[in-house]
């Protein structure tokens, strides 16, 4: 396995954090879209994890600092048929149990090592939760959905295709 000193930087995507928003759907009370400040107002949480890719190499302790999902779901009610959530970027999606959605290892993270996230890592919110699959990190979080039965996400297969084709 490859140490590698920090993530590797695989593709910009450009963002506007004044008109940035999280667009929330499905089984909350409250379907609204979530502002970059409504996030800045949540409790702030750290997380430090090894990062391991499938494709064969790791960083080490990286520190990951944002707010819980849970806090975020707080503000939109959650319905009670909800039983999954699918947590999407423009192209990526994971649909995750919301038991573990609402672990409290399971952030938002807004900065990695102290620096707001920028374009190349995801920036301005990815998803992180306390021993992932790396394809579950969500970079470019923008979408979350509450659903009563669980559906495939898209992000196994694209990560996995990405193997393949080495
Ligand atoms: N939106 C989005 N998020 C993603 C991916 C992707 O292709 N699109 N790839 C995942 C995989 S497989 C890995 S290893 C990490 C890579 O993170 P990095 O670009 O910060 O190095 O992002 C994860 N999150
Ligand atoms: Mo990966």
């Amino acid at each position: 396995m490859e140490i590698k000193q920090d993530l590797p930087k695989f593709s910009k995507r450009d963002f506007d954090l004044k008109t940035w928003r999280l667009q929330a759907s499905g089984l909350v009370k409250e379907p609204r879209s979530l502002r970059y400040d409504d996030l800045l107002a949540l409790p702030k949480v750290s997380l430090a994890d090894d990062f391991t890719c499938l494709e064969g190499w790791v960083v080490k302790d990286v520190v990951w600092e944002g707010v819980k999902l849970s806090d975020v779901l707080g503000l939109l009610g959650l319905k009670p048929e909800g039983r999954f959530i699918r947590l999407a970027g423009d192209d990526f999606s994971v649909v995750l149990p919301l038991e573990r959605a609402l672990e409290e290892t399971t952030i938002l993270a807004l900065r990695k090592g102290g620096v707001l996230l920028d374009e190349y890592h995801g920036g301005p919110v990815r998803l992180v939760l306390r021993g992932h699959e790396c394809y579950e990190s969500v970079k470019g979080l923008n979408k979350l959905r509450v659903l009563e039965a669980s559906e495939e996400g898209t992000a196994a297969r694209i990560a996995l295709s990405r193997i393949a084709k080495r």
